[in-house]
């Protein structure tokens, strides 16, 4: 069969190269105590900068549950993170990204994208 011939050809495969390799680990950690309105570093750091395409991994280091919520409307939203869980979400398009725990709405933060 053709097809089969065409799949015995031997592809040439290229290796992508994770270009980001040395962004991979942009983290923000939900801290303890984020639900306290005082605390300044509920989202810690509260601000990351990322290039575009950027993964940003934010793990809940508090004892009780919280989200990660874009302002924005559909752009992702982690629903309730239980202590210890994390969420991943990828920036690939350019701008600020603000978002927030919908439980606890005045922890807030921001992701810089590009
Ligand atoms: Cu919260």
């Amino acid at each position: 069969m053709l097809s089969m011939g065409l799949l015995a050809n031997p592809i040439k495969t290229t290796t992508i190269t994770p270009v980001l390799s040395q962004e991979e680990g942009s983290s923000v950690s939900i801290a303890p105590g984020a639900a306290d309105p005082n605390n300044d570093l509920s989202f810690d750091p509260p601000q990351i900068n990322v290039p575009t395409g950027s993964i940003v991994s934010w793990t809940n280091d508090d004892s009780i549950q919280h989200t990660v919520t874009s302002d924005e409307e559909g752009l992702f939203d982690a629903g309730p993170i239980s202590p210890g869980d994390t969420f991943e979400n990828v920036f690939d398009s350019a701008g600020e990204v603000g978002y927030h725990c919908t439980i606890h709405p005045f922890v807030t933060g921001v992701v810089i994208v590009g």
